[in-house]
């Protein structure tokens, strides 16, 4: 004990080398266009190429450092200009500064004492989050990711109406009904079930052609579950639906929910970073009038896995009620500073990461107008993308983007000018995976793709990377084109 038990010199020389292999392989060519997006491996063979097996001994420096290398030569780089398989893309240098900085700091922002920037600098965010969703006051919260922000509203939501069920549980209460649309995330099923609310008493209301919850249904489903005897609780309206990007309208859906009580939470994880542009916070017009809101901006202004705001307009501390314990060895009462401060109780977590700060970087970096820059870029994109669609044959639309997600299908040669049989929907609902399969072998580029309701598989491209280039997304007609042109 008389030394210390790590070699601080030896560590040091290892991170340098670590860096470098970080900047060339995780960052350089994570982004670089020529490169390839994966370099697929079947699951065995990348087993053994990376040699998992957890032994008595530990390796060497060299043997460390080529593994570095191959843990990022092997992963799929989200950061490329042709990865747009999920609703996250791209790599943002000065956020990954802040997601560097947040992992040497290694702490939790649940006390000032251990996290004293940590924790104005998510108070700095949440409130410049909320000012946009146009609250001048509230509370907030950083939660390990979109589904875990709607579950701490919908659970608020229930503290809210229920103080009691805090303590007892679902014991006392009325059988409560959550309300959302067809198209809303599956999240809000995953906390009925986490809440003991039960999946059973979700009640998915129909949407339109669109997407977009219809609120006429909306009344009628509260109307309806009244009269079975259940207690309407929370509606979730959604601001960017995951498939097809579509936004509820919000002013009609807070008037219902103002006429029966009700909880409005907006899940706006993916959409919310429109409320950035003047040309597209239309989109959300009515989500002031919200209880709560959900905002990843890890989606859209990139900042980096994972980043999920949960916003709230009340302001009376419902928060810390809802979720404060008080354990004595964090939160002392009697400590020297301000302990409002110690914003931890907030959460139903303990340890709990810094996401706050990369986004407090990332917006240092480029301002609220820098922000605004990329989501219209990305909206651009999208329109020219959209218009590319149209021109070419082969390429059919699924609908008109309202906002980034483009979704269509692509009819091979030998499909096309057959008639609308079911044969015909059957055999093109294989052809996005057919060409899926092939784009990933050849390290191409990455897209997604599902079927919806009646529809069969269609690619759902998005665009968030401001790294993308005009070539690259006439690359990515073209290489779908080419792929499934023999299907
Ligand atoms: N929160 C759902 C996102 C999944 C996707 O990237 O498509």
């Amino acid at each position: 004990l008389d030394d210390p038990g790590l070699d601080i010199a030896a560590g040091e020389e290892f991170l340098q080398e670590v860096f470098q292999i970080l900047l060339e392989e995780g960052v350089r060519k994570s982004t670089d266009v020529t490169q390839k997006v994966c370099d697929w491996k079947e699951p065995q063979e990348l087993r053994e190429l990376l040699d998992l097996e957890l032994r008595n001994e530990g390796e060497g420096q060299e043997r460390l450092l080529q593994r570095c290398r191959d843990v990022l030569r092997l992963s799929v780089r989200t950061g490329h200009p042709r990865f747009f398989n999920q609703l996250f893309s791209g790599l943002d240098h000065h956020a990954l500064a802040g997601r560097f900085l947040t992992e040497t700091l290694n702490t939790s922002p649940y006390t000032y004492e251990v996290a004293p920037v940590l924790v104005l600098m998510e108070e700095q965010v949440l409130a410049k989050l909320r000012e946009l969703v146009g609250w001048s006051s509230g509370d907030g919260i950083f939660a390990p990711g979109g589904s875990m922000s709607n579950m701490l509203a919908m659970n608020v939501a229930r503290f809210q109406r229920f103080p009691e069920s805090r303590s007892k549980g679902n014991w006392d209460l009325p059988r409560l009904a959550v309300f959302a649309s067809q198209e809303s995330h599956y999240s809000i099923l995953k906390g009925a079930a986490l809440l003991g609310i039960g999946t059973d008493n979700v009640h998915l209301v129909r949407t339109d052609e669109r997407g977009k919850m219809i609120p006429e249904e909306l009344e009628k489903e509260i109307q309806r579950v009244k009269a079975e005897g259940s207690e309407p609780l929370f509606v979730c309206a959604t601001s960017g639906t995951t498939v097809l990007g579509s936004f509820d309208q919000l002013d009609a859906i807070a008037d219902v929910c103002a006429r029966h009580g009700l909880w409005l939470h907006v899940d706006a994880a993916w959409g919310g970073s429109a409320l950035l542009s003047p040309q597209l916070r239309h989109l959300l017009a009515g989500i002031h009038r919200s209880d709560s809101v959900t905002w990843n901006p890890h989606k859209l202004l990139m900042v980096g896995l994972q980043c999920s705001a949960f916003l709230l307009r009340d302001s009376s501390g419902l928060l810390q009620r809802c979720h404060g314990v008080g354990a004595t060895y964090l939160f002392q009462r009697d400590k020297f500073y301000d302990v409002s401060l110690d914003t931890g109780d907030k959460s139903p977590q303990c340890g709990r990461r810094a996401d706050g700060l990369k986004l407090w970087v990332l917006w240092k970096a480029v301002g609220t107008r820098g922000l605004a820059r990329r989501v219209e870029r990305a909206f651009a994109a999208t329109r020219y993308l959209l218009e590319q669609v149209k021109r070419r044959e082969g390429f059919q639309l699924v609908m008109e983007p309202e906002f980034l997600n483009l979704c269509f299908w692509f009819i091979p040669p030998s499909l096309r000018g057959q008639d609308s049989s079911p044969e015909f929907w059957d055999k093109l609902g294989k052809v996005a995976p057919a060409i899926k399969e092939k784009m990933i072998r050849r390290g191409s580029m990455m897209v997604g793709y599902q079927p919806h309701g009646s529809r069969v598989n269609f690619f759902r491209q998005v665009i968030t990377n401001p790294a993308v280039t005009r070539q690259d997304l006439d690359f990515f007609l073209d290489e779908i084109q080419e792929l499934g042109w023999d299907l």
